[in-house]
């Protein structure tokens, strides 16, 4: 028999009689609507016996890390009516999504989102039906659900999301729940590490709660199996002040958690306040709690003969075989029943009211705080005029120019303008400077709350350059911050942005879903700049060497991704500018920070970057009809069809050419599939379905082609990129081992222009002299070729 009720005679502690009984009740309610969500279609209150009929067909979601979950809750509602706390919920433990959708709907959010879950006996059964239902809602705490900034389907990100929420919210109180396994991914070991860049002045709190149930899904957690003052030794080694609450009995549990959270939270204020009354600026070592709880705690304890509860079998559904064992329906009956749904829930089926009281009204409901509906918050970002720093055009590809480092102009500007807003943060892994944007940190300085030397410069508290050693923390913590309503920046080495792929890819379905939902209000943009690019990895060489971030973009909703590589600095900060101010998007700009020709000015920057491709006539030698297109797209691929463009008119004086540059990727691809691509009749005007094309690309090859397979010319277009050919060598040896090099794009047009067949064996020969000279040349002085090095484009157009 399942017991689930406190016993009369209440355990020692802060909380009354009464408030035990109804935070008990509450806590009851909610795992009760947490398993009716995973098993139930009908007889919602159990109002007659339960029949394989009342039963879903398919038993999906996540039983055991539900029930702490939701004892967790309805103590963080005491908290929030007692001390008004403006708090919001971050689950690591995401599968145990029912609890949450339990608990929003038991204080009211839910059903004033979502109208058609009334909170009578046919809401209830509504709630539970659509609970991993077809088309109804996930099974975790999905955008779907109230009050929620992080799905937690893929393990690892709550306490950095959680970081991210709190940096520049002086009032907020984050509470993040750390799953014992999540807590072994690698993204979740470094969050601890946040605490260092959190000031208690200027910064909300976080609140981890590591939920020590012991279990992942089929194994014991490593920080439940290991001495616990060894893991209390590596929270503090961490920096916090760990405190354990240990406990099964729910009357006992229920008043220690209320006695250890009061103190928690008396740490929190008092902290908070010594740095900002008496202007403690010290890192404070903040409170977490160490919850260990039964998994599936108040389930079935023993299933099939078989220890369910406390064990890694809690973790789903405890009792799945309800149609084959008539046992197990009967058990289920029982568990349900233990909580008591009579004395919850009165004849209409709407919680007691005295129950109800145990959670906070209004905008205090977790289920409605504003922070985790970040879009709402959101002001716009001040973006002074990007003109005031272009670039000037003595001379096209005259003089080289950092274009990053112009960038980093722009982005000083932004920061100023938005230092009393408070809601602009750069985000970097240790690479803010050497991607040459580093004038960003000028008078703001870089977050830092741990020691600092004399020799150190520019660390400080309220530092809004966000500096650390992790790209996971990097994107977790702009992630945090995007979501709860403001802006942000992440420039990251081109080739280490894959550690975070899998986050951009749970953010960007993030961004895809709550576009479907009219309630979430759009938030801004997550901004990347790749630097430190592919072809210009003079020293570090192949480790340091993939364009690949871009591929892996390109799989995401056309509605959610643009990619840009502007190809000078003009049309840089044109790009930027459009990105820093739009909405719901993850923009990608790739741009190099080597001293590189400048092409456009910006008036024609400007225009370039509008259309996202076009023809660049200054560059081109025919008006009319083109013999070839040499197209490019990126910067160094830029560079090299405009060289390659100077060594074919010397060849061939009379071949008619057209230069065309694409900044926007997106601009390939037919209208069919994204909202910038160029309708098909204008893509066949600048590329001419019966004229060669080619296409010199910063990233993969094939990607070109992927994009443009459904264009009309699509057989005549010859892309060249790079293809994992890299090394420790010279800018142009790079490009000459990828077959991207000027001399190979010169014949690779004399090859394809019908009228030049008979000069393709001569320029066969001179290719391979030219490489040969280029080959010797760099293996005798370690440089390029002078040629290669001080070419210019000639003439001042
Ligand atoms: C990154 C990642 N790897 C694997 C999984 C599959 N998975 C889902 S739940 C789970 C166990 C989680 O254990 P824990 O964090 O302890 O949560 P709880 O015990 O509270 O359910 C795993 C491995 C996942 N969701 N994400
Ligand atoms: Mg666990």
């Amino acid at each position: 028999m399942i017991e689930n009720a406190v016993s009369e005679t209440t355990s020692q502690g802060p909380l009354t009689a009464e408030m035990l009984a109804k935070m008990d009740a509450y806590w009851r309610a909610a795992n009760y609507l947490s398993v009716g969500q995973i098993y139930l279609k009908d007889n919602p209150l159990l109002d007659r016996p339960l029949t394989l009929d009342d039963v879903k067909p398919r038993l999906l979601g996540h039983w055991g890390t539900t029930p702490g979950l939701n004892f967790l809750y309805v103590h963080w509602n005491r908290l929030i009516r007692e001390r008004g706390l403006n708090m919001i919920y971050l689950i690591g433990p995401g599968h145990g999504g029912p609890g949450l959708v339990a608990n929003t709907y038991l204080e009211g959010s839910y059903s004033e989102i979502y109208p058609y879950i009334g909170q009578d006996r046919d809401g209830i059964k509504r709630l539970f039906r659509q609970f991993s239902w077809p088309y109804g809602v996930p099974s975790h705490v999905a955008p779907e659900t109230p009050g929620s900034i992080h799905e937690g389907g893929e393990l690892g990100y709550s306490l950095v999301h959680a970081y991210g929420a709190a940096f520049d919210n002086p009032s907020l109180i984050v509470a993040c729940v750390v799953g014992d396994g999540e807590a072994e991914t690698g993204p979740l070991a470094t969050s601890w590490h946040s605490n260092k860049f959190l000031n208690p002045a200027t910064d909300g709190a976080v609140l981890p709660i590591l939920h020590l149930n012991g279990y992942k899904i089929a194994n014991p957690t490593v920080l439940a199996r290991i001495p616990h003052a060894e893991l209390e030794d590596l929270m503090r080694g961490y920096g916090y002040e760990p405190y354990t609450l240990e406990g099964h009995d729910p009357a006992v549990m229920h008043q220690q958690a209320a006695a250890i959270f009061d103190k928690i939270f008396d740490r929190i204020a008092a902290i908070q306040k010594s740095a900002r009354a008496d202007g403690v600026s010290e890192r404070p070592a903040w409170p977490m709690l160490i919850l260990r709880t039964p998994k599936g705690w108040t389930g079935p304890k023993i299933v099939d003969g078989k220890p369910v509860e406390n064990t890694w079998r809690a973790h789903q559904v405890p009792l799945d075989k309800l149609r084959e064992n008539p046992e197990h329906l009967r058990q289920l009956e029982e568990w349900m029943r233990s909580y008591k749904p009579e004395e919850l829930f009165d004849s209409k089926g709407r919680l007691h009211e005295d129950i109800a009281e145990a959670a906070p009204k209004g905008r205090l409901r977790m289920g409605m705080n504003a922070h985790a509906n970040g879009g709402l918050l959101l002001q716009p970002l001040k973006v002074p005029n990007f003109r005031d720093f272009a670039v000037k055009i003595n001379g096209r590809g005259s003089e080289d120019v950092e274009s990053t480092r112009v960038l980093g102009h722009l982005l000083h500007a932004v920061m100023q303008a938005n230092l009393d807003q408070k809601n602009f943060r750069v985000f970097g892994p240790d690479e803010t400077a050497s991607n040459r944007i580093g004038e960003v940190i000028t008078g703001t300085g870089k977050t830092w709350m741990a020691a600092t030397l004399p020799v150190d410069e520019q660390l400080s508290p309220t530092g809004r350059v966000m500096e650390v050693l992790s790209e996971h923390l990097c994107q977790g913590w702009l992630e945090g911050y995007l979501l709860t309503g403001r802006h942000g920046f992440f420039s990251c080495y081109e080739a280490f942005i894959h550690i975070v792929d899998s986050m951009v890819n749970q953010h960007a379905k993030w961004l895809k879903t709550t576009r479907e939902i009219p309630w979430r209000k759009p938030i801004a943009s997550l901004n990347y700049l790749l630097s430190s690019l592919v072809w210009r990895q003079d020293h570090n060489g192949f480790s340091h060497q993939d364009p690949g971030f871009i591929d892996h973009l390109l799989n995401k909703k056309a509605d959610v991704v643009r990619i840009y590589l502007p190809p000078d600095a003009n049309t840089l900060l044109s790009v930027a500018d459009h990105c820093l101010r739009s909405r719901h998007y993850i923009n990608l700009i790739v741009a190099g920070k080597q001293p590189a020709p400048q092409w456009l000015p910006m008036d024609e920057a400007v225009a370039h970057c509008t259309r996202g491709l076009g023809i660049w006539q200054w560059a081109s030698n025919s008006e009319g009809k083109p013999e070839v297109v040499m197209a490019c797209c990126g910067d160094v691929p830029t560079m090299e069809a405009l060289a390659a463009v100077c060594l074919l008119r010397e060849r061939i004086g009379d071949l008619r050419i057209r230069v065309v540059n694409v900044v926007d990727l997106m601009a390939l691809q037919p209208q069919s599939e994204h909202p910038h691509g160029l309708d098909d009749e204008e893509y066949d005007e600048i590329f001419p379905p019966d004229v060669p094309a080619i296409f010199a690309f910063h990233g993969y090859p094939w990607l070109i082609h992927r994009l443009t397979y459904r264009r009309h010319n699509h057989d005549n277009l010859h892309v060249r990129g790079y293809k994992e050919e890299g090394t420790t060598t010279t800018p142009f040896d790079m490009c000459v081992l990828n077959n991207i090099d000027r001399f190979q794009l010169t014949l690779d047009a004399i090859r394809r222009v019908p009228r030049l067949s008979g000069q393709v064996g001569a320029a066969q020969q001179w290719y391979s002299e030219e490489v040969q000279r280029h080959k010797l040349y760099v293996a005798e002085n370690g440089d390029d070729l002078p040629d290669v090095k001080d070419w210019r484009w000639p003439g001042n157009q």
